[in-house]
Parts: C-alpha cells; sequence; structure tokens
C-alpha cells in the first residue's frame, strides 16, 4: 500500500497581456504583485511557490514589461506587474504602464488582492503614496508588504518599520515583513492571501 501524498500546486505561466482584451478568460481569484522597480515582486512570487526560475528577475530595474499571470494549483492565479518609478524604462513603456495598469485595476473582476512592495530601506515615495491611495479609491484590497528584510540588521528593521507605517498612516503590524532571498514571512503572507482569495 501506498501513501497519496497531498502534494503542493505547480505553478505554472499561463500567459502575459497589455490590454484586457488579452487577460486570460478564468474565474479563478488572483492576488496581484505591485510596487517600484526593482522591488522585488518577481523575487517573491518565486519564493512563494518555491519555484526559482519560475519568473524572471533582475539586478537591473524593468525586468518585468507585461502583466504576466501565473496559475498556481487550481484555485489562485498570482499575477506579476511591471514596477513603476523606473525612469529609464523605453518611453513607450514607462507611457504605457500607468495606463495599462490602471485598466488591470478598474476591469479586472477576479483581482481579490493586491500585494503592494516597498523595499525596506526606503522611504516610500509619492508614487507608493500615489499608487496606494489610487488603489483605495478603486477599493481593490492591499496588503502593504516590506521586502529584502534580509538587507536591514535587526533594529534597523524595526526602525524602519516604524518609520514607513508612519508615513504611510498604518499601524507597523499592518505591515508584512518579507525576505524572498531567506524565507522570512512567507507563511504569514500565504495565510493572509488564502483568507482573501477565500473570503
Ligand atoms: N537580498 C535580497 N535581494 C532581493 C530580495 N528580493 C529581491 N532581491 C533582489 O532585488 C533585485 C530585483 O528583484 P526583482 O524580483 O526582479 O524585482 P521586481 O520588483 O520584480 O523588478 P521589476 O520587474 O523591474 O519591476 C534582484 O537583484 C533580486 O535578486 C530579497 O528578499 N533579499
Ligand atoms: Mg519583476
Amino acid at each position: 500500500m501506498g501513501v497519496v501524498w497531498s502534494r503542493m500546486p505547480e505553478a505554472k505561466f499561463l500567459k502575459s497581456a497589455r490590454e484586457a482584451a488579452h487577460y486570460p478568460d478564468t474565474k479563478v481569484p488572483e492576488v496581484a504583485f505591485y510596487g517600484r522597480s526593482n522591488t522585488g515582486k518577481s523575487s517573491l512570487i518565486n519564493a512563494l511557490v518555491k519555484k526559482k526560475g519560475l519568473v524572471k528577475t533582475g539586478s537591473k530595474p524593468g525586468m518585468t514589461q507585461l502583466i504576466n499571470f501565473f496559475t498556481y494549483g487550481e484555485d489562485t492565479m498570482l499575477v506579476d506587474l511591471p514596477g513603476y518609478g523606473y525612469a529609464q524604462s523605453p518611453g513607450h513603456v514607462r507611457e504605457k504602464f500607468p495606463v495599462m495598469m490602471k485598466e488591470y485595476f478598474e476591469t479586472r473582476d477576479q483581482l481579490k488582492l493586491v500585494c503592494l512592495l516597498l523595499d525596506i530601506r526606503r522611504t516610500p515615495s509619492d508614487l507608493d503614496i500615489q499608487t496606494a491611495n489610487l488603489l483605495a479609491s478603486l477599493e481593490v484590497p492591499t496588503a502593504l508588504v516590506l521586502t529584502k528584510s534580509d538587507k536591514v540588521s535587526g533594529n534597523e528593521r524595526v526602525n524602519q518599520r516604524h518609520k514607513i507605517a508612519k508615513e504611510l498612516n498604518l499601524d507597523p503590524d499592518d505591515l508584512f515583513l518579507t525576505s524572498a532571498e531567506k524565507g522570512v514571512g512567507l507563511h504569514e503572507l500565504w495565510v493572509m492571501i488564502r483568507s482573501q482569495l477565500r473570503g
């Protein structure tokens, strides 16, 4: 008699899209990862699904330029978004981002949660605040996620968490602390994502 293992779902690339007409025609609830360029969106997705090469990451900002949809098991869609605030993107790409993103946030009914990522080492920029406000005005549920926690020491981690929370008018406990590199905070993040997608 063998054991029937309940396996971890597998993450698979589904498709890339620039506009609503090309989004996948599915009913699966989705969580999208957004934030400044280079903040670690693609790395966090790879870490969450424990599949290193699933999403392309890079040391140069502007790595992700389209809306990328990934299935995770039968009932979850993970969406990797291009970052904002990268001045060196080609003009047409740069200009497309807000339009492309606005359309996605406004029209995508399957979207149940946006994880807005912030590098723990930086003070949130005007663009970060504007983005948070836009998501709030569109009534898209948003979780604030601090990335790259391994890059700062213990004291600095606490200080930055408080400082960033203050800038956003939030409680430090409202911020999810993560490191894709070290696997910090991934379980807590999954628990929140699951409850938001199933709720
Ligand atoms: N030390 C450390 N480095 C990280 C972590 N997460 C991401 N990085 C690095 O940060 C850089 C950017 O990561 P990406 O995941 O490509 O960032 P992104 O937000 O998807 O960037 P764009 O697609 O350009 O918007 C890469 O060099 C990653 O290796 C982390 O938790 N710790
Ligand atoms: Mg990326």
